[in-house]
């Protein structure tokens, strides 16, 4: 098995420690602190399901112990595709306690992106609920296993295990369980939104990320008494750190889980728990804003939105306040490290025009022109970053780290951003060829790869086209060969190999060529550009 590793230099891993950033706790060790500190706090509410921090922690060890009988050993990785059930934290815990390493898949990610995660991941357990959404996660085990064969454990966290193994919820005599976790090990890994090509893996240590996680507890005045609701899906980065479920579980707080972001299933939560935090994608928040004057729920509780994962406009940010009655963050964050927050003191022109300043003193951020030189403060460059919490390498992918790592350990976001008086960020844009659809990263490239493999297109190109809800919506440009297709069939098509449905163009345009110079054919990204130019010229 490759290992899973991440390298800060010993000097600079020291100076983490030294500030206090990195202070030697695991996600197994917080939570059992948790569980003496506040036993009968409730920790976990999933409808009328109430788990208090001792019950979280003993689901947990049962987890643990249950994966371990399963014939799971520490260090395995394991894919976790579950929806926002208390079981997520059951079997994510139980990993943790048992020194395996969770992979985070979404609820939408389908077999082919499960099997690149297990393939490249070396996975060898998959987590799954045996049906969520009408969606037969059993069945999706099965092509798995089909698939890739070193997947040997299948656990059913909820519903009906079929011929696969139950995630235990209790303990069967005394179970040994293996020493902690090392803090500076890899705790879990996430997937990359990725530009280029299928996603790439994220892991994350117990010490960088707990840290990010308790900084962002601060800036977000998260504390014990914090009721935190898990509106987008709880694997996503956003939801899970800033300051997110493991955040407020490190504080101790109460995290809500909602089935479903929207204002029918969210709102009602929201008056019955009394939740005081969430965080939401810019689309959402429209829909929240759009819904909440016409609705009788009290969402007086509601202190601090946290808006990210894209831009959010300004016109509305200034409208969060008087519509929602709550204060706005914005958070503009990524899965490999660096996130940035508004914070709750600043001028309402920073809150509502920027997408914040960095967590901590020793996040390095450096804007940079085409050729690699510093911009002056106010104008617009590559955002290149390193720190506490920024990963020094994809797992296992050396050209995709010799594309997005420099030398000395900057990764590069791909983002374009203006650096203004104060550190604040604001988002311009991004150089990379990647659709932002209400929040989620979608690799023109990878889109393209799936179109290009029907037998009836000759050639496709995937743009993103401004839309004044989703944010970004996709549009394939397909050149067709052979029998004549239709838009439809080319969607039906790609949902039939298994892809992610927010991936599947929202538009195909048949065109009958694209434009080459005369020095003859032109970048895959020039391409792009000018398609995407043409169409908004057409409209
Ligand atoms: C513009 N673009 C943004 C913002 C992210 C907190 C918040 C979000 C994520 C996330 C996260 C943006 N305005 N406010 O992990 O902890 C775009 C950028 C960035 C990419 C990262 C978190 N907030 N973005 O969205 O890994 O392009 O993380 O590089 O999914 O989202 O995407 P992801």
């Amino acid at each position: 098995m490759i290992p899973l590793r991440q390298a800060w230099p010993e000097d600079v891993a020291r100076r983490y420690r030294e500030k206090g950033y990195w202070t030697g706790e695991t996600f197994s060790g917080f939570l059992r602190r948790k569980a003496v500190e506040r036993p009968d706090a409730e920790a976990i509410i999933d409808r009328e399901r109430r788990w208090t921090y001792a019950e979280l922690l003993a689901r947990a060890e049962a987890a643990a112990a249950g994966f371990l009988r399963a014939g799971l050993r520490p260090g395995d990785r394991v894919v976790v595709q579950l929806p926002n059930i208390a079981e997520f934290f059951a079997a994510v815990f139980g990993l943790f306690r048992a020194g395996m390493v969770p992979l985070y898949a979404l609820p939408a990610h389908r077999i082919t992106e499960i099997a690149h995660f297990a393939r490249t991941s070396e996975a060898v357990g998959y987590v799954i609920a045996e049906r969520h959404d009408g969606f037969d996660y059993c069945q999706q085990a099965r092509a798995l296993r089909a698939e890739v064969p070193a997947v040997r454990h299948v656990v059913v966290a909820s519903g009906d295990a079929e011929e696969f193994i139950l995630l235990a919820t209790e303990q069967h005599g005394e179970a040994v369980l293996p020493p902690d976790a090392t803090p500076s090990d890899v705790a879990f890994i996430q997937i990359s939104g990725g530009s280029t090509g299928l996603s790439k893996l994220i892991s994350r240590t117990h010490d960088d990320y707990l840290y990010s996680c308790r900084a962002s507890n601060e800036i977000c005045g998260v504390t014990e008494n914090s009721v935190f609701l898990v509106a987008l899906p709880a694997a996503h980065n956003f939801p899970m750190s800033s300051p997110g479920h493991i955040g407020a579980l490190h504080a101790g707080a109460k995290v809500v889980l909602s089935p479903s972001p929207s204002p029918d299933v969210a709102f009602p939560l929201i008056e019955r728990e009394k939740v005081t935090i969430t965080g939401l994608v810019p689309p959402l928040a429209l829909l929240w804003m759009q819904a909440a004057p016409g609705r009788g729920e009290d969402l007086s509780s509601l202190d601090v939105l946290l808006v990210g994962g894209a831009k959010f406009a300004e016109e509305a940010a200034r409208r969060v306040r008087p519509v929602l009655g709550c204060q706005l963050q914005q958070v503009f964050g990524m899965a490999e490290g660096l996130v940035n927050y508004t914070r709750q003191d600043d001028p309402e022109e920073i809150i509502v025009s920027t997408q914040g300043r960095p967590i901590s003193p020793d996040d390095e951020v450096l804007v940079l022109d085409d050729g690699g030189n510093p911009v002056p403060e106010g104008q617009p460059g590559h955002l290149l970053t390193r720190g506490p919490y920024t990963i020094r390498n994809y797992h296992n992918d050396d050209a995709a780290n010799a594309r997005s790592f420099t030398e000395d350990g900057f990764y590069r976001t791909g983002d374009i951003v203006r650096r203004l008086p104060g550190g604040y960020l604001e988002v311009r844009g991004r150089a990379g060829d990647h659709i932002n659809r209400a929040g989620e990263k979608i690799s023109a490239e990878e889109v393209e790869n799936h179109l290009l493999a029907h037998p009836g297109v000759f050639d496709a190109a995937i743009v993103s086209i401004p839309d004044p809800y989703l944010g970004e919506r996709s549009c394939a440009f397909v050149i067709a060969q052979g029998e004549k297709t239709r838009a439809a069939v080319l969607k039906h098509w790609m949902r039939q190999r298994g892809i992610a449905e927010f991936k599947v163009p929202d538009q195909i345009v048949f065109v009958e060529a694209f434009a080459t110079t005369a020095a003859g054919k032109i970048s895959r990204k020039e391409l792009r550009a000018r398609l995407r130019d043409q169409f908004l010229q057409q409209r």
